[in-house]
């Protein structure tokens, strides 16, 4: 991807223009751009958006409008994610943790798993420990992955961690995590299996589980 095409991305989204990144992402599309790295552009433009929101020129109106102008973006990518991939890797139980309603990592976790071949079982967000535990003990999947945005889900997905041991269902399964509060430091503390840095990691992650 040249050096524009990913300005004129990250421009949109910091913009919160649709109109200009629907345009974007169908160029770079159009011109044989991965749409996974029409994603990285997308996705700089909401770390920048999130620095706005930190300095204060932001507020919460408009994370909530980038967070609609970037959905809108993904719905364009979404047809070019989905290649034919290999079937039957089996279940992963996902969700965004108790307290975090952010989704759009999550959901674009969600899809790269189902083009890689899992059956996603997604909770959604806002997701209880018990939850995931129920989830896991009624679905018997291979994985169970959570993204967590804010520092305070942090302590959400170690009572999540803790819910799954204390039922003897976490070595039943492999545990990944990911999300902007998700850090390697973290996820060994709490002794996950691995923690994504973003949703193309993740999948791939999972597909090295699912086929060793
Ligand atoms: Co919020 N928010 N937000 N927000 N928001 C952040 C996370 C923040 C970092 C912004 C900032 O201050 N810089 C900050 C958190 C600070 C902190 O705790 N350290 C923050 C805050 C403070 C808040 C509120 C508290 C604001 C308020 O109300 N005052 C509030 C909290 C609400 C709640 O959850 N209870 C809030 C609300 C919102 C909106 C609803 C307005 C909106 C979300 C819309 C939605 O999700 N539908 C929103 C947005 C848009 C953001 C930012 C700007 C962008 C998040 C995003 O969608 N990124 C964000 C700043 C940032 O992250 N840089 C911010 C794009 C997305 C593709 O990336 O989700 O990280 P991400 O997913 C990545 C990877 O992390 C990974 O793959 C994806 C990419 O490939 N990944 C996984 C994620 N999950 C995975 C699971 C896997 C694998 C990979 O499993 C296999």
């Amino acid at each position: 991807m040249s050096t524009e095409q990913s300005r004129q991305l990250t421009d949109a989204i910091v913009k919160l223009d649709s109109t200009a990144l629907e345009k974007a992402c169908r160029g770079a599309l159009a011109s044989g751009v991965p749409a996974e790295k029409v994603l990285d552009g997308m996705t700089k433009g909401m770390d920048i958006v999130g620095q706005k929101y930190e300095d204060r020129e932001y507020f919460l109106a408009e994370l909530i409008m980038a967070g609609e102008v970037m959905k809108e973006g993904i719905k364009i990518l979404q047809p070019h994610l989905k290649g034919s991939r290999a079937r039957g890797h089996g279940k992963v139980v996902i969700g965004t943790v108790r307290g975090d309603l952010h989704d759009i990592g999550k959901d674009l976790a969600a899809t790269l798993l189902e083009t890689s071949g899992f059956q996603v079982i997604d909770l959604g967000v806002d997701v209880a420990a018990e939850a995931f535990v129920e989830a896991t003990r009624r679905e018997k999947p291979k994985i169970v992955a959570m993204s967590a945005l804010l520092t305070v889900s942090l302590n959400e997905v170690e009572n999540t961690v803790k819910a799954l041991k204390e039922t003897g269902l976490r070595e039943k399964v492999k545990v990944i995590i990911g999300g902007a509060a998700a850090s390697e430091q973290f996820g060994k503390k709490i002794g996950v299996d691995a923690v994504a840095a973003d949703a193309v990691q993740g999948a791939r992650i999972c597909k090295e589980w699912a086929s060793a």
